[in-house]
């Protein structure tokens, strides 16, 4: 029997893959580090019954209607905003995500993206290793305070709760939006359910998770910023399209708030004269909340098993819904 034809649009180690072998015919793009081009990836979906995608392939309706062949869509993350799900929906072709083995990994980055920016932690390493530290002095890098703030979770999903439940052990009052309110995790976890307005004026963090959608679209915007505290921290850990940047860099420039710590931007990667760089105030990552040897191993094998499930005629592992 021949094995069905698989394409994965980025190089993921052979250990990983050769695993698969045996049952998929399995092709890969030549790097690890650059995009497939499109052309490539519309040539390779006309063949393939399974592809193994990347958040920077745009998967849309051009890919989605010209293919007889493809079956299923494994996007590597558990976002998917890079595909156009009614598209995949109309041409019946199944799409899935890696929730559940990166919430912890990622919920562990975005606390450290707040303890980094609080504690001014870049900048402190950067003064040692680049022998300024000449003296001590009552205020050398005085950050901010993380135990008994107030951290406001905007979009209080699987993460959302882990980067809570981390908030509680550092004993953070944590308050949260969400379109739904989530009973379970407040009785379990002391959350505090607030509208988005008095989380914004009540946050000394105001952490994003929040998925990226028409209605999230610059939710953080210029006018959201100036309705922050002054010492308020902006984490976001989602999506950089949830952010207005330039608004940002003016609201942590002219002081109206005191920094943020960011792991997306708008446009990735983040161009090197980008002037959210030259703010001391902002830590800025490159898209790293899931990237622990362990997850990303996770994240592939789920990725590869979710097409074996669905070309061998089993439902998905984790389907996007
Ligand atoms: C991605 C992410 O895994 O899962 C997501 O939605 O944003 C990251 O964890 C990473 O960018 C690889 O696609």
């Amino acid at each position: 029997m021949t094995k069905p034809y698989v394409y994965i649009t980025r190089k993921l180690p052979d250990d990983v893959v050769d695993s698969f072998r045996e049952k998929l015919n399995i092709n890969m793009w030549d790097s690890a580090e650059e995009s497939v081009p499109y052309k490539k990836l519309l040539e390779e979906s006309k063949k393939a019954e399974g592809l193994v995608t990347m958040l920077s392939d745009p998967i849309d309706e051009t890919i989605l209607s010209q293919t007889d062949t493809l079956k299923v869509v494994a996007n590597l993350a558990v976002g998917f905003d890079n595909i156009d799900i009614e598209s995949a929906k109309k041409h019946r072709i199944t799409v899935t995500n890696t929730p559940d083995v990166l919430t912890d990994t990622t919920a562990d980055l975005t606390f450290a993206l707040l303890m980094t920016t609080a504690r001014r932690i870049l900048e402190a390493a950067d003064m040692v290793k680049k022998g300024e530290w000449e003296h001590w002095s009552p205020l050398l890098l005085a950050g901010s305070d993380i135990h008994h703030k107030t951290i406001g979770i905007v979009g209080m999903g699987r993460i959302g709760e882990v980067v809570a439940k981390r908030a509680r052990g550092f004993d953070m009052n944590v308050i949260y939006h969400n379109r739904t309110r989530k009973q379970k995790a407040e009785e379990e976890l002391g959350l505090n359910y607030v509208s988005f307005d008095q989380l914004i004026s009540s946050a000394d963090f105001v952490v994003s998770l929040v998925p990226l959608t028409d209605e999230t679209h610059h939710l953080f915007n210029a006018n959201v910023f100036s309705h922050m505290k002054d010492e308020a921290i902006f984490i976001n850990a989602s999506r950089g399209k949830v952010m207005d940047e330039m608004a940002l860099y003016e609201a942590v420039k002219s002081g109206e708030i005191r920094g943020a710590g960011l792991d997306v931007f708008e446009d990735e990667p983040i161009s090197a004269d980008h002037p959210l760089l030259t703010l001391k105030e902002v830590t800025c990552l490159p898209h790293i909340g899931s990237a622990s040897l362990e997850t990303r191993y996770q994240m592939m094998e789920l990725s590869l098993n979710n097409i074996l499930q669905v070309l061998e005629g089993n439902g998905p592992m984790t389907a996007v819904d």
